[in-house]
């Protein structure tokens, strides 16, 4: 296997962002991956601290998650589902019997008054994470969603309402007061560091947050290192969730190029499918490489190739 020299630091939403990570993961060792997670879906839900983007990425990196859901633990059950369904009629948002107890001792660790670095530092640890794992910010934001069904918290609109209302605008609800994570500075800021990716999550809802973080943009460019990355749309359809159609309804073409053209400057390379190859003549300009690459990440083996063909762009930008 190729080695690849320096460190990485990869910001990601759920998902799509986590299969890349993984993949990531498969490709260096512990100390040269960071994971940034986006928060703005985290949400209280029967008192209890659900991180879903910390959790989707956390279950992908130790080989836990359940690929066909898309979200929880593999070899599921759930029997305090069917208990609390019966005592409360809530059924919308499910936790699975395992899921419950990262929960549980996220938010028993929160209430210890530990931080979500460190709590998130734990469950790595002890799930198996092979590399490091942070939240955006330690301060509570929350992505609301204006609609044409009116204004909801993002999991109600996600989960509850299936992304089935019409968006109209996206606020995040306490970023002006949120500070990027200090450990996700030092993260930028270590001389180690050779490139940053943009996970192929969802641009808006998943890494906007993350990038609107006081000082994120600017520790991103006091860097110094080349910023590559991954179209979370392919052949004008995103892999999982409601990018694409978010996309059309902010009217916007829904394309990998719009997608591009939506990060700007932030880029110095963008990988798209070998199905949108046409769009690289669009996309590439003096100060943005695009390259192609099979990006549709069905298994162990597609995650790590798309994983090589990152950090193989980054290298070649350094
Ligand atoms: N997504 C769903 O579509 N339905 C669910 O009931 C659901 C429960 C859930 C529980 C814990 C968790 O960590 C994630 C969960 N998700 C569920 C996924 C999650 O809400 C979304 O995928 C992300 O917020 C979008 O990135």
């Amino acid at each position: 296997m190729q080695a690849f020299s320096g460190k990485i630091v990869a910001l990601s939403g759920g998902v799509g962002g986590a299969k890349l990570a993984r993949g990531l993961a498969e490709c260096l060792a512990p100390d040269q991956l960071t994971v940034v997670a986006n928060t703005a879906d985290d949400f209280d839900y029967w008192d209890l601290r659900i991180c879903p983007d910390i959790d989707s990425i956390l279950y992908a990196l130790a080989d836990l998650n359940d690929e066909e859901r898309g979200w929880g633990l593999r070899d599921e059950s759930w029997r305090t589902m069917v208990a609390m369904r019966r005592l409360t009629g809530d059924e919308w948002f499910q936790l699975g019997d395992q899921d419950l107890a990262t929960h549980l001792f996220r938010t028993m660790a929160l209430r210890r008054g530990e931080s979500l670095t460190a709590v998130t530092a734990a469950l790595a640890e002890r799930l198996g994470s092979p590399c490091r794992l942070l939240p955006m910010t330690e301060q509570s934001v929350a992505t609301r969603v204006h609609s044409d069904q009116g204004e909801l918290a993002f999991q109600e609109y996600f989960v509850r309402e299936r992304c089935e209302p019409k968006v109209e605008r996206i606020v995040f609800e306490g970023i002006d007061a949120a500070e990027l994570n200090p450990a996700v500075h030092e993260a930028l800021a270590d001389p180690a560091l050779t490139g940053i990716v943009i996970c192929p999550s969802n641009p808006f809802l998943s890494i906007d947050p993350i990038l609107s973080l006081r000082g994120c943009r600017e520790a991103i460019a006091a860097a110094g290192v080349p910023v590559v990355g991954v179209s979370p749309i392919i052949s004008g359809r995103a892999v999982k969730g409601p990018a694409a159609k978010l996309m059309e309804e902010l009217d916007m073409p829904n394309t990998a190029a719009a997608v591009a053209d939506y990060y700007g400057d932030l880029l110095d390379g963008f990988i798209i499918d070998d199905c949108d190859r046409e769009q690289c003549a669009q996309i590439a300009n003096p100060r943005r490489q695009c390259r192609t690459a099979q990006s549709l990440m069905r298994d162990l083996a597609s995650k790590r190739q798309l994983a090589v063909d990152t950090l193989s762009l980054l290298a070649e930008l350094h």
